[in-house]
């Protein structure tokens, strides 16, 4: 891809969009969001949240919740689902829907799906409790209880008088009831990479911290979305090891490539790809604590680390609300199908296969273009090249050469001064005739 792709204007105009939604509608002097210290009313929620697309945190909407004092005891969990089988989500890491380098080529990353097993909760809840030891064999594996195809009104139903079925304020202004309810429980190592989900997200913590990192959608080039390819963990109860296939037939899923907290050995390299998450504003960031409420909005990219509480647990329900797709939902789409690239934001080696990929087809047009050119009348050849959208070397040279063969044709001595000339001065300077 050419890296004058994007004109320096339309870079600037993207650039001050990141500003001036912070200035006009987010808070620009802090990057902290809205705290509630009660829940609001329908119509404060629709007007200053909802309405705006902006995040805020609520204390004191679910106190009235028996989780936040039943849930603290791993034996009331245990014994209230003890005839409950519900999904678990295991990895060597942590780190499930995330890029991960495949086997031991570090530059070639994939996108990594967790290996999911049904189980009953007590042991499944026993696994999270013993994450990086759980095949007993030494080996690392990582378990975090989570489905996101409303889990907690089917797997986890026999939990589900100890939490409203919705959130009363958030459903009035929103005007419908949760789409999806889902239940998470995982322990320090569980890390879930940036994403974005097409919900109004309402996530109650309820035991342990959970960490959000958020950017607005107006920032999608600061994620450096790209295709990867999609693999697979399969783990082995026997061995208890990993193995992270590429899934068959192929297929790639765009994902974020920025890691809000690389290894130090990584920030470096992560710096030089991802210039425009590094240099542009500060993510906003917010500790949602045991019985507060995050309300995530929509299209908001989110990356989310957890804290747990004494047990080594992170317990939270979240209610996923459809959103509207509305005219912000248009203007992002537009926004993100206008690509922010050049050479020096190249962010993997997938992004420079893909540049690779584009010159190719560069390449290719030049050829197409170059025979295009050997059927035009003289004096078109010029309008020609302006009308291509990345008009080649290649065509530009073979432009020259039909340019020179005219003047030679048509005034023979002249054209035999040009090419004299031009000869002279490559040989002067060094140059390939
Ligand atoms: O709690 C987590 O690990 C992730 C939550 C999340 O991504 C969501 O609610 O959309």
């Amino acid at each position: 891809m050419c890296p004058e792709a994007m004109s320096t204007a339309t870079k600037l105009a993207i650039e001050n969009l990141w500003e001036e939604v912070r200035e006009l509608s987010l808070g620009s002097t802090t990057y902290q969001i809205d705290h509630l210290t009660s829940p609001p009313t329908p119509l404060q929620f629709l007007r200053d949240y909802i309405s705006p697309n902006k995040p805020c945190l609520i204390s004191n909407s679910v106190n009235h919740w028996p989780a936040l004092s039943r849930w603290s005891s791993t034996h009331y969990l245990k014994k209230t689902l003890s005839s409950s089988t519900v999904s678990v989500h295991l990895t060597p890491n942590g780190r499930a829907d995330s890029l991960t380098p495949h086997r031991d080529n570090s530059s070639s990353l994939v996108f990594a799906s967790a290996h999911v097993e049904k189980m009953p909760f007590p042991v499944a809840l026993e696994m999270v409790s013993q994450s990086d030891t759980c095949s007993g064999k030494g080996s690392n594996c990582v378990a975090y209880l989570q489905e996101q195809n409303d889990c907690f009104r089917n797997e986890y139903f026999d939990l589900s008088q100890d939490c409203d079925d919705h959130i009363p304020w958030a459903s009035e202004a929103l005007g419908c009831l949760p789409e999806a309810v889902n239940l998470w429980i995982g322990n320090e190592f569980s890390v879930t990479s940036f994403h974005k989900d097409h919900y109004e997200n309402l996530y109650a913590v309820i035991s342990g911290e959970k960490h959000f990192v958020l950017l607005p959608p107006t920032d999608v080039h600061r994620m450096y979305i790209r295709e990867y390819p999609s693999a697979q963990y399969h783990y082995s109860r026997d061995t208890g090891d990993f193995k992270l296939e590429l899934k068959e037939p192929k297929r790639y899923v765009p994902w974020c490539s920025v890691d809000p907290y690389p290894s130090f050995e990584e920030k470096g390299r992560d710096m030089s790809r991802f210039p425009l998450y590094y240099k542009g504003p500060k993510p906003f960031e917010v500790t949602v604590k045991a019985g507060q409420v995050l309300y995530l909005p929509s299209m908001w990219f989110h990356h989310v680390s957890q804290r747990p509480d004494s047990r080594g647990l992170t317990v939270a329900v979240n209610y996923w609300y459809d959103m509207r797709f509305d005219i912000k939902y248009a203007y992002f789409n537009f926004l993100q199908s206008i690509k922010y690239s050049s050479r020096s934001d190249s962010p993997s080696h997938q992004q420079e296969t893909l540049e690779q990929q584009e010159d190719d087809l560069d390449v290719i047009s030049s050829v197409q273009n170059g025979a295009a050119l050997e059927q035009l009348n003289d004096g078109e050849e010029e309008q020609f090249i302006n009308r291509l959208p990345h008009p080649c070397k290649a065509c530009q040279m073979k432009l020259q050469r039909r340019l020179y063969m005219r003047i030679g044709l048509k005034f023979p001595v002249s054209g035999l001064i040009v090419l004299l000339m031009r000869k002279t001065v490559l040989i002067m300077f060094g140059g390939e005739i």
